[in-house]
This record gives C-alpha cells, sequence and structure tokens, in this order.
C-alpha cells in the first residue's frame, strides 16, 4: 500500500494544466489509499505576492479542489500554515542538504531569473520545504506534474541522506505522472502552463467565452510539412485527447495526417471540450461558495488530521537527531 501526498500553491488561479496534471490523479487516488493534499501557503510566499490577496486564493483552491471531486471525508485536505511541524522539519533538513544540490534545481533558476531584483532564501530553500511536505507523512507516491519531478528526486536523496545518517525513518518517496504532466501554456507552447501567467492558461474559473478566446487565440504554428508537430500543435492535442470524445480525436488525428486539418476547426472542438469540462466543477464550486463555512469546515478537520501524524513523525525525528523536548 502508498500513502499520498500531494499540494499546490495559492498563487493564483487553478487552471486545467493544474487539473490535467495533478488534480485529476489525486481525486482517483484518493479511492485506494490515504491522501494528504495541501495547500501551500508558504511556498507561494516565495516569490513577490499580495498579501491581501492571500486569503481568497487560499479560500478557492480548497473550494476548486473540492469542487473537482477531492472529497475532505475520504482524504486530509489542509493549508500548510496550519501545521508548524512543515518548518520545523524543513529547518532540520536544510541542515542536511547540500547548498550546492539547491542551486542546481531547474525551477530555482528559472525562478530567480524570473524575479532578479529579489531573490530570496525562501526560494532556494523552496524544494527542501517541500522534502518535509512529503515526509512528514511518510509519503511514497506524489502525483504531480513534470515539473516537479527533479524536486521528488531532491526529496529521495533527503530521506536517504536523513537514513543513513540518523537510521531507517523515511520511505523514498516517487513521483506518479499523469497523461498531461506538461500541459504547455496557449499563448507560448515553449513554456508550461502556470499560474503566474494567466493569459496562456485555462482557468478552471474562466467563463466559457473567455476560454474560447483563449483556445481561438492559441500559437499553432503548422511548421514544415512532413515535420513532427510543432509545439503549439502537439499541445493542443494532447488536451484535445485528455477531454474529448475518441471520436472526435481520431477524426483530428486522420485530418492532421492527410493534411486536410482546420485549426478553426480543431479549435473550436476543443474549446467545446474545455468548457463541457470545467462547467460542472464551476457549478458545483459556486454551489459550495454559497454555503458558509465549507472552506472553515474542511479546514479545521483537515488541519486536525494531519497535525496529528505530523507531531508524531516530528517526535520521531528528533529523537533520532539527538533534540529531545526539554522542559
Ligand atoms: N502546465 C502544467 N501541466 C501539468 N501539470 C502542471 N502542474 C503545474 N503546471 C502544470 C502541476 O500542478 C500541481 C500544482 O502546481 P503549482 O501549484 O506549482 O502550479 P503552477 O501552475 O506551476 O503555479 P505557479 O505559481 O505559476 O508556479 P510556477 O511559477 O512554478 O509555474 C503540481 O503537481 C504541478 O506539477
Amino acid at each position: 500500500t502508498h500513502t499520498v501526498f500531494s499540494g499546490i500553491q495559492p498563487s493564483g488561479g487553478i487552471h486545467v494544466g493544474n487539473l490535467l496534471g495533478a488534480l485529476r490523479n489525486w481525486v482517483s487516488l484518493q479511492d485506494q489509499y490515504p491522501c494528504y493534499f495541501c495547500i501551500v501557503d508558504y511556498h507561494a510566499i516565495t516569490v513577490p505576492y499580495d498579501p491581501r490577496e492571500l486569503p481568497q486564493r487560499v479560500r478557492d483552491a480548497v473550494l476548486v479542489n473540492v469542487a473537482a471531486g477531492l472529497d475532505p471525508n475520504r482524504s486530509v485536505i489542509f493549508v500548510q500554515s496550519q501545521v508548524p511541524q512543515h518548518t520545523e522539519l524543513a529547518w532540520l533538513f536544510n541542515c542536511i542538504t547540500p547548498l550546492g544540490q539547491l542551486q542546481r534545481m531547474t525551477q530555482f533558476k528559472d525562478k530567480a531569473r524570473q524575479h532578479a531584483e529579489a531573490v530570496n532564501a525562501g526560494l532556494l530553500n523552496y524544494p527542501v520545504l517541500q522534502a518535509a511536505d512529503i515526509l512528514l507523512y511518510k509519503a511514497d507516491l506524489v502525483p504531480v506534474g513534470e515539473d516537479q519531478v527533479q524536486h521528488i528526486e531532491l526529496t529521495r536523496d533527503i530521506a536517504r541522506r536523513f537514513n543513513s545518517l540518523f537510521g531507517p525513518t523515511f520511505p523514498e518517496p516517487e513521483a506518479y505522472l499523469a497523461k498531461g504532466a506538461r500541459i504547455m501554456a496557449l499563448d507560448d507552447p515553449t513554456r508550461k502552463m502556470s499560474k503566474s501567467e494567466p493569459r496562456g492558461a485555462i482557468g478552471m474559473l474562466d467563463p466559457p467565452e473567455v476560454i474560447r478566446e483563449k483556445v481561438r487565440s492559441a500559437v499553432t504554428d503548422p511548421g514544415p510539412a512532413g515535420a513532427e508537430m510543432s509545439p503549439g500543435v502537439l499541445n493542443l492535442f494532447t488536451l484535445l485527447e485528455l477531454t474529448a470524445p475518441a471520436d472526435v480525436v481520431a477524426h483530428f488525428r486522420a485530418a492532421y495526417s492527410d493534411g486536410t486539418i482546420r485549426y478553426v476547426e480543431l479549435k473550436q472542438a476543443l474549446a467545446d471540450a474545455l468548457v463541457e469540462l470545467v462547467t460542472p466543477i464551476q457549478e458545483r464550486y459556486r454551489e459550495l461558495s454559497a454555503r458558509p463555512g465549507t472552506v472553515e469546515e474542511v479546514l479545521a478537520a483537515g488541519g486536525e488530521r494531519a497535525r496529528k501524524v505530523a507531531s508524531q513523525v516530528l517526535a520521531e525525528v528528533r529523537d533520532r537527531m539527538g533534540l529531545p523536548v526539554w522542559a
């Protein structure tokens, strides 16, 4: 059996990349395994952000995830800052993680470039906190998108190093990837769809006309005849495969092969499929938000269950590291 952990940053609107790359897998894994799903607010503050917007983003993250099928009765749904053991374990892990390894992380290098004027130590230590998130629950299966694979490898290294220094304590977690593990931005298919660039992302709460407009203006450089699909076209086919009926997908694949494809029609079909995908989730989101106390109830229960496990594991870790509770 497995224990599952995954997280999502309240750093903006959740998009279909998050859904197809991660959230869909979360929903299906909760049928089989104990699952922990965390809104990682301490991760979201590693880049410049607006403190007035953060609470609403956390609420929305809870509501969208539940609307998309995460079940608070089966899964432990909570916010990272509700459980102080995350940052405590992160400190302990910092002390066994080589600096050079953190400086080599692709996401750190990318974000350090993006936010060159404000690179803080939290950004560098981001993956150490992530390792703490996962290992605090001794999780061994981590459903994530492809962008997180390197961080899961670092988590394995940290677990291994801890076990060899202080005795066997942690499992070595593995990433669990979906078919949609890497959805690209519609306006620039060379980078991944992300919350921080909402123009190229289909937001889970985008109204249908916004979705249609974003898909209509998606980049579709057809590339030279006979060559491989261009990144933009490939991305549209990936999205279509994950959202549209099989006969629709087959129709456009055939049209692509024999050169009769019309991208206006492909985009129309994809927009239809995406609207159909998000509409029921949006309806459920509106129902949940209309009920006062939904978020508070989910988080009160989730936070309590998470703290219970987290405090036991942290006590074990401190004990192994020669850090008893002194008084
Ligand atoms: N484009 C994507 N395709 C597939 N999976 C994705 N994930 C993120 N983007 C894609 C996966 O979704 C989960 C939550 O990740 P996140 O909260 O880091 O989401 P984000 O959209 O990447 O958010 P940000 O704030 O905009 O972060 P950056 O700047 O890093 O892109 C994860 O499992 C992630 O892999």
